[in-house]
């Protein structure tokens, strides 16, 4: 039903022979587009420390695709799903920070795609941009990206709070605003962590408008329960632990996606989720410490499980890794066949 494959660049053609690809995100740095005639692909400026040139994340099902654009969106859907990205210069419209403006145009933007389609629910968002820890008008970017974030949805009626869709905010190495998503005509199931407090109801100390995301989404596409992990960090309460301290700090966040698995089973108890099974992707602040970060992944989960690594910053100076994963659907990780 739906699958993700992580591939290098030369790979993806060779996967569009036997399946549909919907679309997805190469990274490498400097930022390489790779054309894929009618395949929404977002080029993100990115390094990977583990050497390669280029890692491609890429989602593909069995239904029938037909591609489209939107404004800046350029988009593929099915009957169930649909992959969308765009990629955004920061316009100043207005008084506000431009990436805020920027990032609420983006999200508005999505959302008018999403009602046009008749796509309910958003199973995903993944968010790049540069400079995230950076302050501009007294106020950290990301925070400017959170405050636009959250316009948009109030703009469209969405709510804030609840069950809002999983997602991930990086500071990428250069370049405009990317947005990725993938949305779906199913029901989707916010989950929330019991060891951290809602991201939307973090206190105002982490910036005046709190981030809208969930810390997963769980939904059911062709008889599977599926799970979208949000980015997650070394986060308890609100509080962020372990600073200076890698391994800590990775083992730290698998606790969380450990207690985000067990929260997504309880409430789909057919599912069975488990670490060794899901594919991960794990954005490492600092290149030298990827080895400290793989070792305490390895020892946390005891089986590989696959993934790809990446050079970002993360959204709270202090944390040095954030993880995010998926589970449920297929996953391929590899030069493809
Ligand atoms: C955190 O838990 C770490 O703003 O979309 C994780 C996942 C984080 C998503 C977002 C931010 C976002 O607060 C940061």
């Amino acid at each position: 039903m739906l699958g993700l494959a992580f591939l290098p660049a030369t790979g993806l053609s060779g996967l569009s022979r036997q399946d549909n690809l919907l679309g997805g995100a190469c990274f490498s740095h400097p930022a390489r587009m790779v054309e894929e005639a009618g395949i929404p692909l977002l080029a993100v400026d990115m390094a990977l420390p583990l050497g390669e040139a280029a890692a491609c994340e890429v989602w593909h099902c069995r239904e029938p695709l037909q591609s489209g654009q939107h404004g800046a969106i350029r988009y593929r859907q099915g009957d169930t799903l649909l992959f969308g990205c765009l990629s955004l210069d920061e316009a100043a419209g207005d008084t506000r920070p431009p990436l805020q403006t920027t990032t609420e145009a983006a999200y508005q933007s999505i959302f008018q795609l999403l009602e046009a389609r008749g796509f309910g629910s958003v199973l995903r968002f993944w968010n790049y941009f540069p400079a995230i820890n950076q302050e501009s008008r007294g106020i950290e970017r990301y925070r400017q990206f959170n405050a636009g974030r959250q316009d948009a949805f109030l703009a469209h009626g969405r709510s804030v709070i609840g069950n809002v869709p999983a997602a991930c905010a990086l500071g990428s190495a250069s370049g405009g605003l990317h947005i990725a998503f993938l949305a779906t005509r199913a029901a989707v199931i916010g989950i929330e962590n019991p060891r951290q407090l809602s991201a939307y109801h973090y206190p105002s100390q982490y910036g005046p408008r709190s981030p809208t995301f969930s810390r997963a989404g769980l939904v059911r596409l062709g008889g599977r329960d599926m799970l979208f992990i949000s980015g997650t960090a070394s986060i308890v309460g609100h509080q962020t632990l372990h600073a200076g301290d890698v391994a800590a700090q990775t083992r730290e966040s698998l606790h969380n996606i450990a207690a985000i698995v067990a929260e997504a089973n309880r409430l789909a108890p057919e599912a069975d989720f488990r670490l060794d099974q899901l594919a991960y992707k794990v954005y490492v602040r600092r290149p030298a410490d990827l080895e400290a970060v793989r070792l305490a992944m390895a020892e946390f989960i005891d089986v590989p499980a696959p993934a790809i690594f990446l050079q970002a910053d993360v959204c709270r100076a202090e944390l040095l890794v954030e993880i995010e994963a998926s589970g449920g659907h297929s996953i391929r990780a590899g030069a493809g066949e």
